[in-house]
Parts: C-alpha cells; structure tokens; sequence
C-alpha cells in the first residue's frame, strides 16, 4: 500500500521529530538499519506503520523533586518514567540516579528495553526512568529523603499491573529500599511495584548477580556457537558497579582471567589476574563503602590507570560493563590491534557505531546488550512471578532458569541472525525482539 521505508528517510523523520536526542537517535539507528529491511519484506508491518510507532514512546512523565540536604538548603531535581510499550506486559524498567540523564538518554534506554524484554521471552513491557540527582558524597539521610521525594511523586503512575522500575546506575538495593518502603506507606499496598528488593521483603535470589552472570553465560554460548569458550581467556571487564562486579565473578568460575576494572577516575590492571578475594574486598569497597578505585588500588596490589580505560591492555575478550558510548573507535582498534576475538556488552549501547563496525571488519563477535545484558530484567520477571505466587525459588533454581533465558536469547539470535555461515547477533537480536512485539501491537489494531 505504502512506498518502501528507507533508513534514511526514516530516521530523518525521527530526529525531526526528537530534535536534541543523540542518544535515542543512536540506538533507533541500530535498530532501524536491522528492521527496515525486513519491515519491507514484511508489509504488514509496514502498512500498519509499526516501526514508526515503535519509537513514540506511550507516555514521558517528568516531574519535579524536592528535598532537604544536611545542611538545611532546599535542593530541586528532575524525576522522569519514560512508559515506552506495554504491547507485552507491564511497564518494565531501570530507575537511573546520574547527573548525565536527560530525556534522551532515558528515551534510548526505554527502546533498547522494548527489545530486550521481549527477548527475554518473559511477559514484560518497556519503561525507563530516574533523575539527575548525583548520588556520590551523599550522605545516606540525603538518598533517603531524595528517594522519598522522588517516590512521592513517581508512585502515582506505577503499580504491581502497571510499571514495575528497578535499579540501574546509581541505584541499588539501598534507593530501592527507601523507594519500596515510601510506596508501601503511600499505597498502604505491599504488592510487587519494585524489584532488586532485599530479600527481606520480597527480593529474589540471583537478582544482585543476574546481569554480569547472564552476560557471562552470552559470551559463553557466542564462542560455543564458534568452537570456544571463556576458560583460559585473557578478559578486560570495564565499571566496577553491580554489573561489572558479577560479571567478573563469572568468568573466573567458567575459567577466564579478569585483568581490568574501571570508574569514572581510571582502570585498575591485575597484573596476575583478579582473584576471588581480591573481589570480595571490591565488593565491600565498592558497594557498601562507595569508596574510589583509586583509593583501594594500593590494597588491592593493583596498579590503577588513571583516566584510562581498559581496552588498552591486550587480552582476548572484552566486555564493556560501566556506560553508554564508553567504547569508540579508537578502543575498538586498540582491541583488534592485540588480537581481540568477542565483545559482549554488559552495559546499555557501551560501543559506539564506529567501533561495532569495526569489530565488524575484523570479525570480532560481538553480542549487543539488550541480548547480553538481559539477564537482570528476566530475574526481575522471575522476580515478579515469585511475589505473584508468594513464594521463593532457590539460588540453584533461579540461576538454572538464567542460563536457561541467556541460552534461548542466544538461540533466537542465531535463528535470526545467521548469514552465510556467520551469526550478526545484532540483526538477529532485532528482528526477534521486534516480531513479538510488532505482532502484538498488530492484534490491539490501530492504537
Ligand atoms: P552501577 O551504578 O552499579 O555501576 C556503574 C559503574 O560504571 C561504576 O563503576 C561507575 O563508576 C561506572 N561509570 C558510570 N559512568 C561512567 C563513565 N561516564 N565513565 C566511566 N565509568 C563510568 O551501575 P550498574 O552496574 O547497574 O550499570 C552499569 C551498566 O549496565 C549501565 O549501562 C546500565 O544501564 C547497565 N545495565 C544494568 C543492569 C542492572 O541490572 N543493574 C541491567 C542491564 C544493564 P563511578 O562509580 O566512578 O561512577
Ligand atoms: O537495563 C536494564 O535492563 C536494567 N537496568 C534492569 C531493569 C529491571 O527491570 O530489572
């Protein structure tokens, strides 16, 4: 009925319609140049203009946060929730707490979750939000009154059936529990609007771990798809947060040899390899502490990096665990140049489109987030079906059911993806993220 779509065309529309937002602009991009083609083989996707509804998001709240510092001043944040689909489930999301979020930034985060949870093969739809409050030198009275300010105003629009946030950057079991506790006393409902709960009050186990263990288990099928394995690589992990932390504790146990670290003030080399005890001690630091790599390098026998990141150091595989765009092209020839073989993104959009094709030209595998990264939100779902059902499965259950996911995610990757023999796991990633929810919002009709 309608002309072809064609990318350019399509994005153009887009920025015009989103003028300011490089971030949404980058992510829409990547899936577009995987979707348009197979939208235009597929016209009744086409005709019913899914894409193009794909990429308005239902609904952005914005919202304005006040609260109380230490010394008595009066301090004023923003708070959104991106609502971006919820063809096939309830609202499903991080909250991030970062001076660097903005709407764009959240509204890439809300689409790459729309694939992503749809991968999952859980009942889970797409949302995202926060606020750019700084939480680093807060004192803990100050997140407390920020994260209840904050929920004062978000929990009108969320709920068990509705939109279900959890963490992300800068936002961890600590927010989370304040956030939980202001919903409780405002809704006198204890119903599961909230995960990456303690286990106190209706968390799961494997939550904490989901994320950086899924991204493990992604690199690992990708090299089993290719005649590999993890055991015996040389790994550079990048961000020190929940992610990365897991992520590293992964791959030792499935063999490999950690050999970096990062934040924000630089890298940190184990010269040796990262051991289990020299990470129980990051843990620490780290989460419970909030102190600096710089300050625990010492410790830790390490040598930090300062204001470097990790894809310096020759290693064999790769795996990007702190922030968007934190991996360019200039890093990924550092990568290509000692021999890098995979890259598995435990962050949202870590690599930047010049560095994904070049790992492309060097045939570095390379697992995009929202495949690799989604084992957080699916024990997030596992997590809302245990409060449904009111009760708990164990560590061995739960973790047998991530591997389970991360395996099936890799699975529909391949089905999608394959091309002459060669998985691009970013093609199939896309078109079997999109087809379940394109059909869904196909069978509502036009709305
Ligand atoms: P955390 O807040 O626990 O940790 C973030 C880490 O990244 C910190 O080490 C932080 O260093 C570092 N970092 C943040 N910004 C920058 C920057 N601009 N440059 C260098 N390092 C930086 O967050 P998470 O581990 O939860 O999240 C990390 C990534 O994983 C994000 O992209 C997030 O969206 C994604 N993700 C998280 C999931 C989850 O379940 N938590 C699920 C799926 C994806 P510093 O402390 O110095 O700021
Ligand atoms: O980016 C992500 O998938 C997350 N931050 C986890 C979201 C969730 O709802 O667990």
């Amino acid at each position: 009925m309608y002309d072809d779509l064609t990318i350019e065309n399509f994005m153009s529309g887009l920025v015009k319609r989103n003028p300011n937002e490089p971030e949404f602009h980058q992510a829409v991009k990547e899936v577009a140049e995987s979707v348009i083609p197979f939208i235009n083989a597929n016209p009744k996707y086409k005709d019913a203009h899914i894409l193009e509804r794909m990429t308005e998001p239902d609904k952005v709240i914005s919202f304005r946060v006040v609260w109380e510092d230490d010394e008595g001043n009066v301090r004023i944040n923003r708070g959104y929730r991106v609502q971006f689909n919820n063809s096939i489930g309830p609202y499903k999301g991080g909250l991030r707490f970062s001076p660097t979020v903005n709407l764009s930034v959240l509204k890439f985060l809300g689409f790459e979750q729309t694939f992503k949870n749809s991968l999952t093969t859980l009942p889970i739809g797409a949302g995202k939000g926060g606020s750019d409050f700084n939480p680093k030198g807060k004192s803990d009275s100050e997140i407390m009154r920020f994260c209840q300010s904050f929920m004062t105003q978000l929990y009108q629009h969320i709920g068990a059936n509705t939109d279900v946030p959890a963490g992300d950057i800068g936002v961890g079991a600590r927010e989370i529990s304040y956030m939980f506790g202001q919903y409780k006393r405002l809704t006198h409902q204890f119903e599961s609007v909230l995960t990456g709960k303690a286990l106190e009050f209706g968390g799961s186990l494997i939550r904490t771990e989901a994320t950086g263990y899924g991204n493990a288990y992604f690199m690992e099928a990708m090299l089993k798809q290719h005649g590999g394995s993890i055991s015996g690589k040389k790994c550079l992990v990048s961000g020190s947060g929940n992610v990365a932390i897991f992520c590293a504790e992964k791959i030792m146990r499935l063999g490999g040899t950690v050999l970096t670290l990062s934040d924000s003030g630089g890298g940190i080399y184990f010269e040796n390899g990262l051991t289990q005890d020299l990470l129980e001690i990051i843990k620490d630091r780290k989460i419970n502490k909030r102190q600096r790599l710089s300050e625990i390098a010492v410790e830790l026998g390490a040598q930090f990096l300062e204001g470097q990141k990790p894809w310096g150091v020759a290693a064999d595989l790769a795996f990007p665990c702190a922030t968007q765009n934190e991996l360019d092209e200039a890093d990924a020839k550092s990568l290509a140049a000692n021999n890098c073989i995979a890259v598995s993104e435990g962050a949202n959009m870590p690599c930047t489109p010049e560095a994904v094709h070049l790992f492309a030209e060097n045939n570095i595998l390379y697992a995009p987030g929202k495949a690799s990264n989604a084992g957080g939100v699916a024990v997030s779902a596992l997590e809302m079906s245990q409060n449904s059902m009111r009760l708990a499965w164990s560590s061995e259950e739960l973790e047998n059911k991530l591997l389970g996911i991360m395996n099936d995610i890799h699975g529909q990757c391949v089905k999608h993806g394959e091309r002459d023999g060669k998985v691009d796991y970013v093609q199939g990633a896309n078109i079997a993220g999109f087809i379940k929810v394109a059909d869904a919002m196909l069978a509502y009709g036009i709305a």
